[in-house]
């Protein structure tokens, strides 16, 4: 499959990427690795994201050129889906996906659709980013010093910062040669994890205070609401990384941060240590993603969701290992 991928990446001329709605680093990371890769071999390049690139994330080579529409009427030879699991994650731009003759679809998570012609998912890899450095040998392409960026802050953030159970050999040994590369693993630890604003920090005081315990402290959960977003001035997007605070303490096997992102609409998302898997109890709420990191969507008041949620986990923990 790396091979047949390799090949149709060097035989067409006209590429449509993308990714998933709320863009992650392996999202934005994957999709300038490849588009920047792809651009190196002479080719036509159009990346589209629905959303708002994170602020930690806009100092990516080729971030800044990620569109939100897809410019039309234009013909593409082939389209690529990048560390999405399913089509309509898309957002927006699945209409115009579909037109597109051939899709390619690579992926890492274990719910993942097979939506495209060809299809490339494999849940053992750390990140979206760590398959493509592989395609990328197979063409073979040559990876620029602004393409590692993108793989390395990739794989970085996906393996939380090189701690989840995903930190494989592979993985270190692909961010060594985003090294070798010329990656310097400071400036980009710097960019990603220090440049916090004081309103983020702000936002996050609040969040903490709602920080609760249950399961005789196997489940932790946390929130964020509407309120606590426009009394600080920040957005949605300022609480990525907080479902980290309720996963750090120590006797917690399972995660949950709430946020409103309208009103009748929050986010739910999950992380776990050890053998529960959340991409199980995702499933069950018409989500996915990985064995310890997953999400879904609820609809509901966010009292309400963060009450039925709960005592739907306390459940699933009674339960035992998946
Ligand atoms: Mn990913």
């Amino acid at each position: 499959m790396i091979d047949a991928i390799a090949k149709e990446l060097r035989d067409n001329k006209r590429f449509l990427l993308t990714t998933h709605v709320n863009p992650d680093g392996d999202a934005i990371g994957s999709l300038g690795a490849l588009a920047l890769v792809l651009e190196g071999l002479g080719k036509q390049v159009v990346a589209y994201c629905q959303d708002e690139i994170p602020s930690f994330l806009r100092f990516l080579p080729y971030s800044e050129r990620i569109v939100k529409e897809i410019p039309g009427p234009k013909r593409f030879d082939l389209a690529v889906v990048l560390d999405c699991g399913e089509l309509d994650r898309i957002g927006n731009g699945a209409g115009v996906l579909q037109k597109v003759e051939k899709i390619i679809h690579i992926d890492h998570h274990s719910s993942s659709d097979d939506f495209g012609q060809l299809n490339l998912v494999r849940p053992e890899c750390s990140s979206t980013a760590e398959i493509l450095y592989e395609i990328f040998q197979a063409i073979p392409a040559t990876v620029s010093l602004e393409a590692a960026e993108n793989i390395y802050t990739a794989i970085l953030t996906d393996t939380g910062s090189f701690r989840f159970a995903n930190t494989t050999a592979r993985a270190l040994i692909i961010a060594a040669e985003m090294v070798t590369l010329g990656v310097l693993p400071e400036k980009i630890a710097s960019q990603v994890y220090d440049s916090m604003s004081l309103e983020r920090l702000q936002l996050l005081a609040l969040s903490l205070k709602t920080l609760t315990l249950r399961s005789n402290g196997r489940l932790a959960s946390m929130l964020v609401s509407r309120q606590m977003l426009a009394e600080t001035n920040t957005t949605v997007m300022d609480t990525d990384g907080f479902v980290n605070y309720p996963r750090g303490i120590s006797t917690v096997e399972m995660a949950i941060f709430f946020r409103e992102i309208d009103s009748g609409k929050v986010n739910v998302s999950l992380r776990s240590r050890g053998r529960l898997n959340v991409a199980k109890f995702a499933h069950n709420h018409h989500g996915g993603g990985h064995h310890n990191a997953a999400a879904f969507r609820a609809e509901g008041s966010l009292n309400k969701v963060v009450q039925e949620v709960l005592a739907a986990a306390e459940e699933f923990i009674a339960g035992g290992p998946q």
